[in-house]
């Protein structure tokens, strides 16, 4: 599968808006196979967890550390996906893969997220540095705003990090900042087609909308980071994957090796009640 890497000017669009959209990445084929996988996978289902929101919505997820051979870690692991993330991270040491989580938003029942910024969850593991960290969202199914799709405030990367607390089950960035930066910036919703990614920096302010649709949302979120910002209160179980390379496959590993019909390994699932942070 030929995909290309980033243009110069997309890579410029990234580092002024903190996130780009991707149309197409994935083709029909790919999409399905990791739908299936989401239905069908028994330790995705197993490690699966509920997270509510303040009005008791809640969102379905599993989250796991190291990516394997399975359809989800081959395209975690995939070649273009890397060298993208690559581009975009600062720092020059090698990828590593934080954790994968699969969120599932179903019809009528899934949940918001409150405004927050990643790398609020993610300072308390004591990484350093939260421009050697971002995130790919895979659509596994449509993402409007009907069925609850992320909504971006453009360039408030360039914020630093914000406070944040708890609310409810989930860390909140605080509500003052919220409302300056958007008084001062703009909001995106990020309406994806399945196959469409989104690549977003760790400090880049966002949220969701409960999915009050029937039909549901589904997307796989990566979490990418240097080798060289280590984690010193990383969640993840030794050795942690968040400072280990990653093991780079060729696009086409998703479609044609037989290891992609593998279950996700259960062994580094993070579990509801480990004491950390949700993500
Ligand atoms: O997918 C969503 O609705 C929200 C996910 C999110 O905010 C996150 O994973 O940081």
């Amino acid at each position: 599968m030929k995909r290309d890497k980033l243009s110069t000017r997309q890579v410029a669009q990234y580092n002024r808006d903190g996130y780009l959209i991707l149309k197409g990445f994935l083709n029909p084929d790919e999409v399905e196979k990791l739908y299936q996988a989401g239905v069908e996978d028994s330790a995705i289902n197993k490690h699966a967890f509920n997270v509510d929101d303040s009005s008791g919505k809640r969102s379905k997820l599993s989250l796991w550390y190291k990516p394997g051979d399975d359809v989800f870690g081959l395209l975690t692991r995939s070649q273009t996906m890397v060298e993208i993330v690559d581009q975009v991270l600062e720092g020059d040491a090698p990828v590593c893969h934080f954790h994968s989580k699969l969120m599932q938003k179903e019809p009528e029942v899934g949940g918001a997220w409150e405004w927050h910024q990643d790398y609020g969850y993610w300072y308390k593991n004591e990484f350093l540095y939260p421009g050697q960290m971002m995130s790919v969202m895979v659509a596994i199914t449509e993402a409007n705003k009907s069925n609850g799709c992320l909504q971006v405030i453009k360039g408030s990367h360039k914020m630093g990090r914000v406070e944040h607390g708890f609310s409810g089950e989930q860390v909140g960035a605080s509500q003052r900042f919220v409302d300056l930066a958007l008084q001062n910036l703009e909001l995106e919703y990020v309406e994806l087609e399945a196959g469409d990614i989104l690549l977003f920096h760790s400090n880049v302010l966002h949220s969701s909308s409960a999915n009050l649709s029937d039909r549901p949302r589904w997307s796989l979120i990566s979490v990418y980071n240097r080798a060289s910002n280590v984690g010193y209160s990383d969640s993840a179980p030794s050795p942690t994957s968040s400072v280990t390379p990653i093991n780079v496959v060729p696009n086409e590993a998703l479609l044609t090796w037989e290891t992609a019909n593998l279950k996700v390994e259960s062994s580094d699932f993070l579990k509801k009640d480990d004491d950390v942070a949700l993500k």
